[in-house]
Protein backbone atom coordinates (compact mmCIF):
# COMPACT_ATOMS: atom_id res chain seq x y z
CA UNK A 1 0.00 0.00 0.00
CA UNK A 2 1.23 3.33 -0.87
CA UNK A 3 2.23 5.58 2.42
CA UNK A 4 1.46 9.28 2.75
CA UNK A 5 5.14 10.65 2.36
CA UNK A 6 6.51 12.06 5.94
CA UNK A 7 8.32 15.31 4.57
CA UNK A 8 8.23 17.12 1.36
CA UNK A 9 10.42 19.39 -0.59
CA UNK A 10 10.47 21.11 -4.23
CA UNK A 11 11.76 18.45 -6.54
CA UNK A 12 14.40 19.55 -8.91
CA UNK A 13 11.79 18.76 -11.95
CA UNK A 14 9.62 22.15 -10.37
CA UNK A 15 12.58 24.21 -10.12
CA UNK A 16 13.49 23.80 -13.77
CA UNK A 17 10.50 25.33 -15.58
CA UNK A 18 11.10 28.01 -13.08
CA UNK A 19 14.25 29.83 -12.92
CA UNK A 20 16.84 31.03 -15.39
CA UNK A 21 19.41 30.32 -12.65
CA UNK A 22 19.60 28.04 -10.27
CA UNK A 23 19.02 28.59 -6.49
CA UNK A 24 22.27 29.34 -4.11
CA UNK A 25 21.88 25.82 -2.32
CA UNK A 26 22.86 24.11 -5.71
CA UNK A 27 25.55 26.07 -5.89
CA UNK A 28 29.13 24.13 -5.34
CA UNK A 29 32.17 25.22 -4.40
CA UNK A 30 35.19 26.03 -6.96
CA UNK A 31 36.81 23.22 -6.71
CA UNK A 32 34.06 20.72 -6.69
CA UNK A 33 32.21 22.44 -9.83
CA UNK A 34 32.69 19.46 -12.93
CA UNK A 35 35.23 21.03 -15.99
CA UNK A 36 32.84 20.77 -18.98
CA UNK A 37 35.57 21.36 -21.47
CA UNK A 38 38.42 18.88 -19.74
CA UNK A 39 37.23 15.41 -20.85
CA UNK A 40 35.73 15.22 -23.87
CA UNK A 41 39.01 13.74 -25.33
CA UNK A 42 39.38 10.87 -23.20
CA UNK A 43 36.39 9.70 -23.48
CA UNK A 44 36.04 7.27 -26.58
CA UNK A 45 39.08 5.07 -24.08
CA UNK A 46 36.85 3.09 -22.38
CA UNK A 47 36.12 -0.91 -22.43
CA UNK A 48 33.01 -2.25 -24.04
CA UNK A 49 32.82 -5.64 -23.63
CA UNK A 50 30.85 -8.30 -25.66
CA UNK A 51 29.43 -10.98 -23.59
CA UNK A 52 27.83 -12.82 -26.60
CA UNK A 53 30.09 -15.95 -26.70
CA UNK A 54 30.20 -15.81 -22.83
CA UNK A 55 28.84 -19.50 -22.38
CA UNK A 56 31.52 -21.10 -25.19
CA UNK A 57 34.57 -22.28 -23.29
CA UNK A 58 37.10 -21.21 -25.92
CA UNK A 59 36.23 -17.49 -25.61
CA UNK A 60 35.01 -17.79 -22.46
CA UNK A 61 38.02 -17.29 -20.87
CA UNK A 62 38.97 -14.50 -23.15
CA UNK A 63 36.19 -12.46 -22.18
CA UNK A 64 37.23 -13.15 -18.16
CA UNK A 65 40.38 -11.43 -19.40
CA UNK A 66 39.14 -8.65 -21.08
CA UNK A 67 36.95 -7.69 -17.72
CA UNK A 68 39.77 -8.34 -15.42
CA UNK A 69 41.86 -5.92 -17.73
CA UNK A 70 38.95 -3.56 -17.15
CA UNK A 71 38.10 -4.11 -13.64
CA UNK A 72 42.05 -3.48 -12.84
CA UNK A 73 42.27 -0.04 -14.71
CA UNK A 74 38.72 1.30 -14.03
CA UNK A 75 36.50 -1.42 -12.08
CA UNK A 76 34.22 0.01 -14.83
CA UNK A 77 33.14 -1.59 -18.52
CA UNK A 78 30.22 -1.62 -20.39
CA UNK A 79 28.73 -4.73 -21.74
CA UNK A 80 26.97 -5.52 -25.12
CA UNK A 81 25.29 -8.65 -26.22
CA UNK A 82 24.37 -8.99 -22.41
CA UNK A 83 20.93 -11.06 -23.04
CA UNK A 84 18.79 -7.91 -22.45
CA UNK A 85 16.66 -7.18 -24.78
CA UNK A 86 16.59 -3.66 -25.84
CA UNK A 87 13.13 -2.67 -25.91
CA UNK A 88 12.95 -3.97 -21.91
CA UNK A 89 15.92 -1.82 -21.51
CA UNK A 90 13.66 1.26 -23.30
CA UNK A 91 10.04 0.31 -21.29
CA UNK A 92 11.95 0.57 -18.09
CA UNK A 93 13.12 4.45 -18.94
CA UNK A 94 9.73 5.25 -20.19
CA UNK A 95 8.21 4.20 -17.60
CA UNK A 96 10.51 6.03 -14.62
CA UNK A 97 10.37 9.44 -17.40
CA UNK A 98 5.93 8.89 -16.69
CA UNK A 99 6.47 8.57 -13.23
CA UNK A 100 8.75 11.38 -12.54
CA UNK A 101 6.10 13.04 -14.87
CA UNK A 102 3.31 12.74 -12.77
CA UNK A 103 2.20 15.70 -10.62
CA UNK A 104 4.01 16.37 -7.65
CA UNK A 105 1.58 15.15 -5.00
CA UNK A 106 1.45 11.92 -6.64
CA UNK A 107 5.33 11.31 -6.11
CA UNK A 108 5.63 12.88 -2.66
CA UNK A 109 3.17 9.80 -1.26
CA UNK A 110 6.20 8.52 -1.76
CA UNK A 111 8.33 11.36 -0.22
CA UNK A 112 10.94 10.40 2.91
CA UNK A 113 14.40 10.86 4.11
CA UNK A 114 14.44 8.09 5.77
CA UNK A 115 17.42 5.72 4.05
CA UNK A 116 15.93 2.64 5.28
CA UNK A 117 13.06 2.97 3.74
CA UNK A 118 12.09 0.51 0.72
CA UNK A 119 10.36 3.29 -1.54
CA UNK A 120 11.79 6.73 -1.33
CA UNK A 121 10.99 9.39 -3.28
CA UNK A 122 13.19 11.86 -3.16
CA UNK A 123 16.30 14.82 -4.18
CA UNK A 124 19.69 15.59 -4.28
CA UNK A 125 21.02 12.87 -2.24
CA UNK A 126 19.64 13.37 0.99
CA UNK A 127 17.26 16.54 1.37
CA UNK A 128 16.86 16.33 5.01
CA UNK A 129 20.58 16.34 5.05
CA UNK A 130 22.80 18.04 2.38
CA UNK A 131 24.62 20.97 2.82
CA UNK A 132 24.68 21.53 -0.98
CA UNK A 133 22.19 20.01 -2.50
CA UNK A 134 22.21 18.43 -6.21
CA UNK A 135 20.61 18.71 -9.54
CA UNK A 136 18.81 15.35 -8.92
CA UNK A 137 14.82 13.44 -8.66
CA UNK A 138 14.90 10.04 -7.71
CA UNK A 139 12.71 7.09 -6.75
CA UNK A 140 14.60 4.15 -5.27
CA UNK A 141 13.26 0.83 -4.55
CA UNK A 142 14.12 -2.74 -3.28
CA UNK A 143 13.67 -5.57 -5.72
CA UNK A 144 15.09 -9.00 -4.98
CA UNK A 145 13.47 -11.04 -4.29
CA UNK A 146 11.19 -9.03 -6.52
CA UNK A 147 7.65 -10.70 -5.05
CA UNK A 148 8.67 -9.26 -1.71
CA UNK A 149 8.65 -5.54 -2.49
CA UNK A 150 6.87 -4.99 -5.88
CA UNK A 151 3.27 -4.33 -4.12
CA UNK A 152 5.30 -1.16 -2.59
CA UNK A 153 6.26 -0.19 -6.34
CA UNK A 154 4.09 2.58 -7.47
CA UNK A 155 1.37 1.99 -8.92
CA UNK A 156 0.84 4.97 -11.11
CA UNK A 157 1.73 4.70 -14.01
CA UNK A 158 0.11 1.44 -13.96
CA UNK A 159 2.29 -0.22 -16.08
CA UNK A 160 5.66 0.63 -13.74
CA UNK A 161 5.54 -3.05 -12.11
CA UNK A 162 5.52 -4.64 -15.10
CA UNK A 163 8.14 -2.90 -16.90
CA UNK A 164 10.18 -1.86 -13.98
CA UNK A 165 9.80 -5.41 -12.93
CA UNK A 166 10.93 -7.44 -16.01
CA UNK A 167 13.62 -5.10 -15.80
CA UNK A 168 15.04 -5.59 -12.63
CA UNK A 169 14.42 -9.47 -12.94
CA UNK A 170 16.83 -9.71 -16.00
CA UNK A 171 19.16 -7.34 -14.27
CA UNK A 172 19.09 -9.51 -11.61
CA UNK A 173 20.31 -12.30 -13.62
CA UNK A 174 22.65 -10.38 -15.65
CA UNK A 175 24.41 -9.61 -12.33
CA UNK A 176 24.71 -13.57 -10.95
CA UNK A 177 26.40 -14.12 -14.29
CA UNK A 178 28.53 -11.15 -14.43
CA UNK A 179 29.74 -11.51 -10.62
CA UNK A 180 30.94 -15.44 -11.76
CA UNK A 181 32.93 -13.58 -15.19
CA UNK A 182 34.44 -10.90 -12.01
CA UNK A 183 35.11 -13.84 -9.43
CA UNK A 184 37.09 -15.59 -12.00
CA UNK A 185 38.88 -12.82 -13.32
CA UNK A 186 40.21 -11.76 -9.53
CA UNK A 187 41.14 -15.88 -8.82
CA UNK A 188 38.52 -16.74 -6.97
CA UNK A 189 35.91 -19.91 -8.16
CA UNK A 190 32.87 -18.72 -9.86
CA UNK A 191 30.57 -20.10 -7.38
CA UNK A 192 32.27 -17.70 -4.53
CA UNK A 193 29.45 -16.89 -2.39
CA UNK A 194 27.15 -17.81 -4.83
CA UNK A 195 23.44 -17.89 -2.24
CA UNK A 196 24.40 -14.97 -1.03
CA UNK A 197 24.48 -13.49 -4.25
CA UNK A 198 21.52 -15.34 -5.28
CA UNK A 199 19.46 -13.80 -2.81
CA UNK A 200 20.85 -10.85 -2.35
CA UNK A 201 19.61 -6.95 -2.23
CA UNK A 202 19.21 -5.33 -5.22
CA UNK A 203 17.92 -1.98 -4.95
CA UNK A 204 17.09 0.32 -7.82
CA UNK A 205 17.72 3.66 -7.70
CA UNK A 206 15.94 5.85 -10.83
CA UNK A 207 16.88 9.30 -10.90
CA UNK A 208 15.78 12.18 -13.16
CA UNK A 209 18.43 14.91 -13.87
CA UNK A 210 16.19 17.43 -15.47
CA UNK A 211 17.76 20.25 -17.80
CA UNK A 212 20.04 22.78 -15.97
CA UNK A 213 20.70 26.25 -16.58
CA UNK A 214 23.57 26.36 -14.93
CA UNK A 215 25.34 23.35 -15.43
CA UNK A 216 29.16 24.36 -15.04
CA UNK A 217 27.92 25.44 -11.23
CA UNK A 218 25.99 22.30 -10.03
CA UNK A 219 25.72 18.47 -10.32
CA UNK A 220 23.67 15.83 -10.41
CA UNK A 221 25.63 13.55 -7.64
CA UNK A 222 28.73 14.11 -6.23
CA UNK A 223 31.38 12.22 -6.78
CA UNK A 224 30.85 8.81 -4.64
CA UNK A 225 31.21 4.56 -4.77
CA UNK A 226 28.81 2.53 -4.84
CA UNK A 227 28.62 0.17 -1.06
CA UNK A 228 27.30 -3.31 -3.16
CA UNK A 229 29.53 -5.60 -5.39
CA UNK A 230 28.60 -4.83 -9.05
CA UNK A 231 26.28 -1.54 -10.00
CA UNK A 232 24.30 -1.87 -13.50
CA UNK A 233 23.66 1.04 -14.76
CA UNK A 234 20.72 1.80 -17.79
CA UNK A 235 20.97 5.92 -18.71
CA UNK A 236 18.99 7.89 -21.46
CA UNK A 237 21.87 10.05 -22.45
CA UNK A 238 25.42 11.28 -21.60
CA UNK A 239 26.12 12.34 -17.90
CA UNK A 240 27.81 10.02 -16.34
CA UNK A 241 31.72 10.11 -15.48
CA UNK A 242 33.98 7.98 -13.77
CA UNK A 243 37.31 8.75 -12.33
CA UNK A 244 40.53 6.59 -13.45
CA UNK A 245 43.52 5.97 -10.85
CA UNK A 246 45.13 9.11 -12.02
CA UNK A 247 42.36 10.89 -10.93
CA UNK A 248 41.22 12.26 -14.68
CA UNK A 249 37.04 12.32 -15.21
CA UNK A 250 35.71 9.92 -18.06
CA UNK A 251 32.94 10.60 -19.77
CA UNK A 252 31.08 7.55 -20.57
CA UNK A 253 29.98 7.68 -23.82
CA UNK A 254 26.26 6.51 -25.22
CA UNK A 255 26.66 2.73 -26.76
CA UNK A 256 23.01 2.08 -28.34
CA UNK A 257 21.68 -1.27 -26.38
CA UNK A 258 24.55 -1.11 -23.84
CA UNK A 259 24.93 -1.24 -20.13
CA UNK A 260 27.74 0.01 -17.40
CA UNK A 261 28.75 -1.98 -14.88
CA UNK A 262 31.01 -0.50 -11.83
CA UNK A 263 32.52 -2.07 -9.21
CA UNK A 264 31.27 -1.15 -5.48
CA UNK A 265 33.00 -1.14 -2.13
CA UNK A 266 31.84 -5.03 -1.18
CA UNK A 267 33.46 -6.16 -4.16
CA UNK A 268 36.98 -4.05 -3.17
CA UNK A 269 36.79 -5.87 0.06
CA UNK A 270 35.84 -9.17 -1.01
CA UNK A 271 39.02 -9.18 -3.29
CA UNK A 272 41.18 -7.80 -0.90
CA UNK A 273 41.57 -4.71 -2.86
CA UNK A 274 43.09 -6.51 -6.10
CA UNK A 275 40.42 -4.25 -7.38
CA UNK A 276 39.27 -1.08 -6.54
CA UNK A 277 35.20 0.24 -6.48
CA UNK A 278 34.96 3.19 -8.85
CA UNK A 279 34.32 6.65 -8.08
CA UNK A 280 31.87 8.24 -10.38
CA UNK A 281 29.47 11.18 -10.48
CA UNK A 282 26.76 12.62 -13.01
CA UNK A 283 27.07 15.97 -15.10
CA UNK A 284 24.29 18.04 -15.87
CA UNK A 285 23.26 19.80 -19.48
CA UNK A 286 20.80 22.34 -20.36
CA UNK A 287 19.43 20.83 -23.22
CA UNK A 288 17.62 17.96 -22.20
CA UNK A 289 16.38 15.96 -19.57
CA UNK A 290 18.61 12.98 -18.18
CA UNK A 291 17.41 9.64 -17.09
CA UNK A 292 19.26 6.91 -15.62
CA UNK A 293 18.44 3.77 -13.65
CA UNK A 294 21.22 2.26 -11.62
CA UNK A 295 20.59 -1.69 -10.01
CA UNK A 296 22.61 -1.19 -6.98
CA UNK A 297 23.33 -4.93 -6.06
CA UNK A 298 24.93 -6.30 -2.52
CA UNK A 299 25.01 -8.97 -0.20
CA UNK A 300 21.54 -9.78 1.64
CA UNK A 301 21.05 -6.71 4.27
CA UNK A 302 22.47 -8.62 6.82
CA UNK A 303 25.53 -10.26 5.68
CA UNK A 304 29.17 -8.91 6.62
CA UNK A 305 31.71 -9.20 3.81
CA UNK A 306 35.51 -9.57 4.66
CA UNK A 307 38.05 -10.30 1.93
CA UNK A 308 38.53 -13.44 0.67
CA UNK A 309 40.66 -15.89 1.90
CA UNK A 310 42.16 -17.39 -1.57
CA UNK A 311 43.27 -13.14 -1.95
CA UNK A 312 45.32 -12.90 1.69
CA UNK A 313 48.94 -14.03 1.55
CA UNK A 314 52.04 -12.51 2.31
CA UNK A 315 52.64 -9.93 0.02
CA UNK A 316 48.93 -9.55 -0.27
CA UNK A 317 48.31 -8.87 3.69
CA UNK A 318 44.29 -8.60 5.04
CA UNK A 319 43.97 -4.84 3.73
CA UNK A 320 40.18 -4.41 5.26
CA UNK A 321 38.63 -5.15 8.84
CA UNK A 322 35.73 -7.53 7.85
CA UNK A 323 33.01 -5.06 6.28
CA UNK A 324 29.78 -3.62 7.63
CA UNK A 325 26.93 -5.04 6.10
CA UNK A 326 24.48 -2.86 3.56
CA UNK A 327 22.36 -2.75 6.34
CA UNK A 328 25.46 -0.79 8.53
CA UNK A 329 25.63 0.69 5.66
CA UNK A 330 22.30 2.33 5.61
CA UNK A 331 22.93 3.28 9.33
CA UNK A 332 26.00 5.25 8.35
CA UNK A 333 24.45 7.02 5.44
CA UNK A 334 21.75 7.98 7.46
CA UNK A 335 24.25 10.58 10.07
CA UNK A 336 26.73 11.00 7.33
CA UNK A 337 26.24 12.20 3.58
CA UNK A 338 27.92 9.88 0.95
CA UNK A 339 29.37 13.62 -0.54
CA UNK A 340 31.34 13.75 2.62
CA UNK A 341 34.07 11.05 2.18
CA UNK A 342 33.81 7.41 0.82
CA UNK A 343 32.32 4.35 2.94
CA UNK A 344 35.26 2.22 1.58
CA UNK A 345 37.77 4.09 3.47
CA UNK A 346 36.32 3.91 6.77
CA UNK A 347 36.75 -0.15 6.38
CA UNK A 348 40.49 0.32 5.18
CA UNK A 349 43.05 -1.10 7.94
CA UNK A 350 45.31 1.35 8.48
O1 LIG B 1 23.00 8.70 -13.11
C1 LIG B 1 24.14 8.25 -13.12
O2 LIG B 1 24.79 8.15 -14.14
C2 LIG B 1 24.79 7.83 -11.83
C3 LIG B 1 23.81 7.22 -10.86
C4 LIG B 1 24.44 6.78 -9.59
O3 LIG B 1 25.62 6.90 -9.39
C5 LIG B 1 23.63 6.22 -8.51
O4 LIG B 1 22.39 6.16 -8.63
O5 LIG B 1 24.24 5.80 -7.49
Amino acid sequence: MERKGDCSFTSVMTLSKRDQNIPERYVLPPLQRPNPTHNHHISTSLPVIDLSMLNQPARRSQIIDEVGAACKRLGFFQVINHGIPTCVMKDALDSAQEFFNLPSDEKMCFASADVHKPVRYGTSMNHVMDKVFYWRDFIKHYANPISEWIHLWPSNPPSYKEKMGSYAKAVHTLHKQLMEVVLESVGLNANYLHDDIEKGSQVMAVNCYPSCPEPDLALGMPPHTDYGTLTILNQSQQGLEIMDQDKQWHSVPIIQGALIVQLGDQFEVMSNGRYKSTLHRAVLNMQKERLSIACLHSMPLEKKVGPAQELVDEQHPIAYKEAGSFGEFLDHISIKSLSEGKYIDTLKNQ
